[in-house]
């Protein structure tokens, strides 16, 4: 595969010419928000904040973090900086407790936005002989539409065939010659699975998928493979991240070198920062990202914080790309577990579960309280429903599984194998935690 740049200016951009950018963008954003929006304006006020004393891009420290509670409490529109007249699209994330968080886009966001996420779908391989499903859920999720105009930017062939209906994803697969989808990983997985269990009717070399663009949810490189090699031939997956309150799809994405996810830096400045403290941490360090959207007009965002889990790395990437990379997501602050004082990521529990042939890639994790500590019980699903009577080898099974699991995460849990296809299958993001901890 050849490695496409679609905007060589920015993505190959010499580092101090990127950071003078940065910079000029920052300064001329805080101006922006000071003078059109209210709540920046009171803030900027009360930490003596102000376009000029922004001297520097270190200078950003002086300026309050922004998080999801101010957008929630400032609903619906708080935090826009425009008029609806120039509002030309409205998205809300899918918040599961209180008010959604609403985010507002003008004509230049959309631009701005489509190009982004192009950049990232060249990045992954997508160009004009594509022809991509997209099965993501159109309508208040960022997703569908966000990727849909990117993908029409490189000149692909959108199928917008949202999520779900997996019978009817995989006959537009086969009929039209699909050769890229657009999923999260856990439903992609899915897609696979179903697509093999009706193999005798409709055998797997009549679809000539080929790439695979992934996100919206965290997932390890392992379950990448698990994908890969469910679709098999050379169906290649890059992993997309991104956020509502940051555009959606588009902040950052893997290039052919899967060695990091680039940063569209000219739009995106990010820091690292310890959560608990708030402290900003040295490049290269493993905290959580705090992202200031430079360009955005309608809903401007000054250090957001993510609660997402990372680390960035400075260096320029193999593919010719200069722009900052950002690991894959390690988990979030808030979907974090602590139990008995040990902190627990799902993406742990999955790294060791993925290569164990007799379980499928589904799990979940339940959490209980029993007296005053919690407990954790992993729970998997068996390839072979037969073994369940064999209860030696079960047995067997289950010692095994515990003890990978265990050497990760370094605390008890007990490991339950259930039947095949008995964990809820999503067609968005995966729900792998089931936390008890309030009913127990
Ligand atoms: O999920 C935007 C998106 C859509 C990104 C499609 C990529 C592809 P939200 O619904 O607002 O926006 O959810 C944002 O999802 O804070 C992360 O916790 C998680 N997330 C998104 N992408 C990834 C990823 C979209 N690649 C929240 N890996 C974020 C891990 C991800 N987590």
């Amino acid at each position: 595969m050849e490695n496409h740049i679609f905007n060589r200016e920015m993505e190959c951009i010499r580092r101090p010419e990127l950071e003078r950018l940065q910079l000029e963008r920052l300064r001329s954003l805080v101006d922006y928000c000071d003078r059109n929006v209210e709540f920046y304006h009171k803030r900027f006020q009360a930490a003596g904040v102000s376009a000029d004393r922004i001297k520097a891009l270190s200078d950003i420290h002086h300026i309050p973090y922004t998080t999801k509670d101010d957008l929630r409490d400032n609903y619906p529109f708080g935090l826009f900086s425009v008029p609806m007249k120039e509002m030309v699209r409205l998205h809300a994330s899918s918040g599961t407790t209180g008010n959604p968080t609403v985010v507002g886009y003008t004509q230049e966001d959309l631009d701005n936005w489509s190009e982004q996420v192009a950049r990232l779908a060249c990045a992954a391989g997508a160009d004009e002989n594509t022809v991509v499903q997209i099965c993501f859920g159109y309508g208040m999720f960022t997703g569908a539409l966000g990727l849909h105009y990117g993908l029409e930017r490189v000149g692909a062939t959108v199928v917008p065939t949202s999520s779900g209906n997996t019978e009817k994803q995989l006959k537009f697969m086969r009929d039209f010659g699909t050769n890229a989808i657009v999923a999260t990983p856990s439903y992609c997985l899915y897609l696979a699975e179903s697509a093999r269990e009706r193999a005798e009717e409709f055998p797997m070399e009549q679809y000539r998928l080929k790439l695979g663009i992934l996100g919206s949810e965290g997932s390890t490189p392992e379950m990448r493979t698990s994908i890969e090699q469910r679709w098999g031939g050379d169906f290649f997956a890059t992993d997309n991240y991104g956020l509502s309150e940051l555009n959606g799809p588009g902040m950052s994405g893997e290039c052919l070198m899967r060695d990091g996810l680039h940063i569209n830096e000219d739009h995106f400045l990010c820091e690292v920062i310890d959560s608990a403290t708030g402290e900003v941490l040295e490049p290269g360090s493993t905290g959580e990202l705090v992202v200031t959207n430079l360009t955005k007009r309608g809903l401007p965002m000054l250090r957001y914080r993510t609660k997402d889990i990372t680390n960035i790395c400075y260096e320029p990437c193999a593919c010719g790309r200069t722009t900052a990379r950002m690991h894959k997501i390690i988990g979030r602050t808030d979907d974090m577990l602590k139990i008995r004082g040990v902190n627990v990521f799902p993406t742990q529990v999955e790294s060791a579960l993925i290569g164990v042939t007799e379980i499928s890639p589904h799990y979940q994790l339940v959490v209980r309280r029993q007296g005053y500590a919690d407990t954790l019980e992993v729970r998997v699903e068996l390839i072979d429903g037969s073994l369940l009577d064999r209860y030696g080898e079960l047995e067997a099974l289950q010692r095994r599984i515990h003890d990978r699991i265990k050497a990760i995460l370094g605390i008890e849990i007990t490991v339950s194998l259930v039947e095949p296809k008995s964990i809820e299958r999503f067609t968005g993001k995966a729900k792998r935690v089931v936390d008890l901890r309030s009913e127990c």
